[in-house]
C-alpha cells in the first residue's frame, strides 16, 4: 500500500457553509486522487464533511483533537469513540498550536494516541522543534525525545495505525519552509528511529508527512524526497485551487 497522503488542517477556519463549498471544489478539481486526501476540519463540520467525502474514493476526514478519556464529565470535549462512530478515520494529535495554547505535552499526547487507536482511529502525530532548538542544532535530540515519549510505549500493532507529521515550529504559518534537504534529513532520522524501535518493516510502511508552509510552489520538491510521503497543509488547504495543486504534486 502506498505511503503517500496529503492532509489539510483547516485549524479554526471556515464556517460549515464555507467548508462544504471548499470540499466540493477540491473534489471537483481532483476527482479520484492518486494519493490519500484528508480534510482536517473543525469539530462542528466533521459529520457533514464525512458525508461529502464518501464518493469518490480516496478521501477521508480528520478531527483536529480529541479527549484522552473514554467518556465522562468533560464539558466541551469529544471522545475517540464519538469520532469513530461518526465514521471519522483520522485525528490530528500533538499539533504545536495545541502544545502552545492548550499546554499539551507528549505524556498527555501519548494517552490520546493510545485512546485513539483503541477506538479504531488513526492518529496523525505532530512533532517538531522550535527555532532556538534548530539554531542550536538540537533538532534531532528534541524531536527524538518527543517521539520516544509519545510513541515509545506503543506495541508494533498499535504503531501501524500512526501517521507522523514532522512540523518544524519555525515553519508553521510563517511562509518559511524547511528546505528539501532539511526535511529529508529529519524524515530520515524519524524513519530510522521507528526502525530501531519497531523494526524495518514498520518503518518502511510508515507515512511521514512534512508540515510547515507547504504551498503549490514548494510541494513537489518536498514530496520528491525519499522519506517525505506528503504534507500536512494549513493555510494553503483553505484555497481549493492551492490544495488541489498540492494533492496533485504527490
Ligand atoms: C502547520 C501547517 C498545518 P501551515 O501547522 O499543520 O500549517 O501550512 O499554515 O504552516
Amino acid at each position: 500500500m502506498s505511503r503517500t497522503m496529503v492532509a489539510g488542517n483547516w485549524k479554526m477556519n471556515t464556517t460549515p457553509r464555507e467548508g462544504h463549498e471548499l470540499v466540493r471544489q477540491v473534489i471537483d478539481r481532483v476527482g479520484t486522487p492518486a494519493t490519500k486526501v484528508v480534510f482536517g476540519v473543525p469539530a462542528i463540520q466533521l459529520m457533514a464533511v464525512q458525508a461529502l467525502v464518501k464518493d469518490p474514493s480516496g478521501y477521508a476526514v480528520a478531527a483536529q483533537n480529541m479527549h484522552e478519556e473514554q467518556s465522562g464529565a468533560f464539558t466541551g470535549e469529544t471522545s475517540a469513540a464519538m469520532l469513530a462512530d461518526a465514521g471519522i478515520e483520522y485525528v490530528i494529535l500533538g499539533h504545536s498550536e495545541r502544545r502552545e495554547y492548550a499546554g499539551e505535552d507528549d505524556e498527555l499526547i501519548n494517552r490520546k494516541i493510545v485512546a485513539a487507536i483503541a477506538a479504531g482511529l488513526k492518529p496523525i502525530y505532530c512533532c517538531g522543534e522550535k527555532l532556538d532548538i534548530r539554531e542550536a542544532g538540537n533538532q534531532e535530540v528534541v524531536v527524538g525525545k518527543q517521539i520516544e515519549q509519545a510513541l515509545g510505549s506503543l506495541s508494533p500493532t498499535q504503531i501501524e495505525s500512526v501517521v507522523i507529521a514532522y512540523e518544524p515550529v519555525w515553519a508553521i504559518g510563517t511562509g518559511v519552509t524547511a528546505s528539501k534537504e532539511q526535511a529529508q534529513q529529519m524524515h530520515n532520522y524519524i524513519r530510522r528511529m521507528i526502525s530501531n524501535q519497531f523494526g524495518a518493516d514498520v518503518a518502511e510502511h510508515m507515512t511521514i508527512l512534512y508540515g510547515g508552509s507547504v504551498k503549490p510552489g514548494n510541494a513537489a520538491e518536498l514530496f520528491a524526497q525519499p522519506d517525505v510521503d506528503g504534507g500536512l497543509v494549513g493555510g494553503a488547504s483553505l484555497d481549493a485551487e492551492s490544495f488541489a495543486a498540492i494533492v496533485q504534486a504527490v
